[in-house]
């Protein structure tokens, strides 16, 4: 009786829960910020868990990974210099390799355990790591932004976890400031934004934060089953400088010399999916007044 409630208990969806089925556990240990588990499920291949939550599952990674980083990549013509905040597990990595216009790759990812594990278990992902453009930085990317030198990046990719444990601070204003400054006049950034169905509030404040800070905000959603209520919402920024038209990509990934050649194929994004991504439910709308 006890062991059921618990699964009740996420505070980020109290009252439900999604169940896989666990065929094997494969890894189970605690890093110094989470809890790091690696099971086989039934359905959905290897996943990925931490402190309880679900980050990725083999069958569905790529819906998430692949809009996380082509929609703000292909919103602005020829990026360079791009930096990743969290995302160890190499994925986000992999699909902006696929962009030979980008020269640097900078990761910021609190806990190597992530990056270990994935490399042992999901080779498929971690291969994100092999690309000689990547440069990888472990630590807190609070701290990480605070240093980093002003207008280096064209776009910053926000990967991280739910904000409960070493995510917390990536919600806050400060933050948004920091990844403002960092970024380049007309540079954009995408920023993994929760479920409209379960976190309506947690969305209306991101993106007042982020009116605050950046000149032009949007929100974009997926579908990715096997994360609470089966979508996922991106809020999308741009600084001051060229105006970037985030819902008619600019720089369509079927036109990039060896985005679709790549040694893995797309499975999820195209340029029908991202003008797609950017309709909204009449409720989320309203809710999230003007967007
Ligand atoms: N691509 C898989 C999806 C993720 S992974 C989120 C990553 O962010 C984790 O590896 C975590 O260790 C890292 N992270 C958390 N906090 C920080 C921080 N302060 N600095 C750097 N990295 C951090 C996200 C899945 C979203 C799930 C939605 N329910």
């Amino acid at each position: 009786k006890g062991g059921k409630a618990v699964y009740f208990n996420n505070p980020m969806w109290p009252g439900e829960a999604h169940s896989l089925k666990v065929e094997k556990v494969l890894f189970k240990d605690k890093s110094d910020f989470q809890e790091v588990l690696v099971f086989e499920s039934a359905t959905y291949g290897k996943v990925l868990v931490l402190d309880g939550i679900v980050q990725l599952t083999e069958k569905d990674e790529c819906a998430y990974q692949e809009m996380i980083a082509h929609l703000p990549l292909c919103s602005i013509s020829s990026p360079k210099n791009v930096l990743v905040v969290g995302g160890g597990d190499g994925g986000v990595l992999r699909e902006i390799s696929r962009h030979s216009s980008v020269e640097v790759i900078d990761i910021c990812e609190i806990d190597k355990m992530v990056i270990d594990v994935s490399k042992k278990f999901f080779p498929e992902l971690a291969v994100g790591f092999d690309d000689p453009r990547v440069q990888l930085h472990i630590g807190d990317a609070a701290e990480f932004l605070r240093k980093s030198p002003e207008g280096k990046y064209d776009a910053i990719i926000v990967d991280s976890s739910d904000p409960v444990g070493p995510a917390l601070a990536l919600v806050e204003k400060p933050f948004f400031e920091t990844l403002a400054r960092a970024l380049k006049p007309g540079g954009v950034l995408c920023n993994m934004a929760e479920s409209m169905w379960l976190h309506t509030h947690l969305i209306e404040d991101m993106i007042s934060i982020c009116r605050q800070t950046f000149k032009s905000v949007h929100y974009a959603w997926s579908s990715v089953p096997t994360y609470p209520s089966g979508v996922i919402g991106f809020v999308l920024c741009s600084t001051e400088g060229p105006a970037v038209d985030f819902k008619n990509p600019i720089n369509p990934i079927e036109k990039l010399d060896g985005a679709m050649t790549h040694k893995r194929e797309l499975k999820f994004y195209n340029s029908d999916m991202h003008r797609a991504a950017f309709a909204l439910p009449t409720f989320l709308r309203r809710e999230v007044a003007s967007l």
